[in-house]
């Protein structure tokens, strides 16, 4: 049982060194070590590890459900029955007290690997797994039954009018129909909040303002642009009405009842691009914060209920630029916010399949039988101070013939050393050009010392 949190660093000392060759004039002559004028020693990065086991602060997107110790992505405000990402687990994570550089040029930081990890509450509804993205018309009333309750956010149910699927709707096939992917997002603020001013403790920060979710997820599209993917299933083109309704029992009830009609202006979705999706896997018996009565979990199959308890790994696409990029202006301003989302059905009376998902006040309220982190993150990633130009993480004697190369043969200098940016390197102040302040600030950083 975990008492406290936990954050860990760790920089990797096993680092060797490499050789790499510097030739006097173009980059024609960097192959040939017959032409080399002389010898340069780029370091291999250090890699720094870090490791979080659980988040610094963590809510939900969806205004109503505290900080009890659970949450669930539903969609209760969406048109129903839909789909909806209105509730989604928001995590957020103290990079800067947890040692990665703030304040940076960004570029000068890049993320080699990050795994985010996520677990059920031991009760409550079930959904059902799915590792594959769905595409967003799936997320469409598909056809079937409606139930009606006995007024608007009622539960006693008084009748069923069967509503054919809504046209846009795609089936997807067996296993892959009726369940959704666990995804995770990056994060946009509104109303002035951050991840730094959130409040966790009583009433707190409120899920919703002045007609926006404070906090709400984001992917990028494929040209890079920020999008928000709160309505990205598209609006469900069933139509209801509020008025009497005839109910089996040969009763009028004043109630929200489908009309049988679809809209004539259904909105249309898009199909997100996530930072990662949700992967069922193994954990060892007897694995610290990560097992129940100390028993692990093995991996469940496609379209199977969720087991309470149950524990995804997600490994977030850092090869995706913007992404990347994303990652780093997180860092330069030290909190890292990510968002689980994961789309469930709900109707009228607010029925439906969803998960719940462990939060970290829920994690330390939990009895000991269940020895479960809430949502953990672990990544690493190299940074290159200005000044460091030969690669090894420190300013040193090095760097001197470096600057020049890199000053005076970019093209040479990258070619050389694939994971460095010439241009980059040399725009010390980083406001993005390389001019004589930098010029200046090499001499006095690299050469004065
Ligand atoms: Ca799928
Ligand atoms: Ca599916
Ligand atoms: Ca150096
Ligand atoms: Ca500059």
């Amino acid at each position: 049982m975990k008492t406290s949190s936990k954050t860990s660093r760790r920089v990797c000392l096993a680092c060797t060194s490499v050789l790499y060759t510097i030739a006097p004039a173009g980059p024609a002559s960097i192959t040939s070590k017959a032409q080399t004028a002389g010898q340069i020693e780029f370091g291999r990065p250090a890699v720094v590890s870090v490791s979080f086991d659980q988040p610094t602060k963590d809510t939900s997107t969806y205004q109503y459900i505290g900080s009890s110790g659970n949450t669930r992505p539903f969609i209760w405000m969406n048109t129903f029955p839909s789909q909806g990402r209105q509730s989604n687990l928001v995590t957020m994570w103290n990079t800067g007290a947890a040692g990665v550089p703030t304040g940076i040029d960004t570029r000068r930081l890049r993320v080699l690997r990050m795994q985010v990890t996520l677990c059920t509450f031991p009760s409550g509804p079930r959904a059902r797994y799915d590792a594959t993205p769905d595409l967003w018309q799936n997320t469409l009333w598909a056809g079937g039954d409606i139930i009606v309750y006995d007024f608007f956010g009622g539960n006693i149910p008084v009748g069923i009018e069967s509503i054919p699927a809504e046209p846009r709707y795609t089936s997807q096939g067996t296993g892959e129909d009726g369940n959704q992917p666990i995804e995770i997002y990056g994060a946009r603020f509104n109303n002035g909040w951050t991840a730094e001013s959130w409040v966790e403790s009583g009433a707190g920060t409120p899920s919703f303002q002045n007609g926006l979710y404070n906090a709400e997820p984001i992917d990028f599209d494929d040209q890079g642009n920020e999008r928000s993917v709160l309505f990205s299933m598209g609006e469900t083109a069933v139509e209801f009405v509020e008025d009497d309704y005839i109910a089996d029992d040969n009763q009028t009830y004043f109630t929200y009842y489908p009309t049988g009609n679809f809209l004539s202006d259904p909105v249309d979705g898009f199909n997100p691009n996530s930072f990662a999706l949700g992967e069922a896997y193994t954990i060892p018996d007897g694995t610290p914060g990560h097992s129940i009565g100390g028993a692990g979990q093995t991996p469940i199959a496609q379209d199977t209920e969720i087991p309470p308890g149950y524990r995804f790994r997600f490994d977030i696409n850092v090869e995706n630029e913007a992404i990347q990029n994303y990652l780093r202006d997180q860092f330069a301003n030290g909190w890292l916010t990510l968002i689980a989302s994961q789309l469930a059905l709900g109707d009228i009376g607010l029925n439906g399949a969803y998960s719940y998902w462990l939060t970290k006040e829920g994690s330390a309220t939990l009895p000991g039988f269940f020895d479960l982190d809430p949502t953990t993150l672990d990544f690493d990633y190299i940074y290159f101070p200005p000044g460091d130009f030969n690669a090894n993480g420190i300013i040193d004697p090095l760097d001197r013939q470096a600057a020049v190369w890199a000053l005076t043969d970019p093209a040479g200098f990258e070619q050389a050393n694939p994971l460095l940016d010439a241009s980059t390197l040399t725009d010390m102040d980083g406001d993005g050009y390389t001019d004589l302040a930098d010029i200046t600030a090499v001499l006095s950083t690299v050469f004065g010392q």
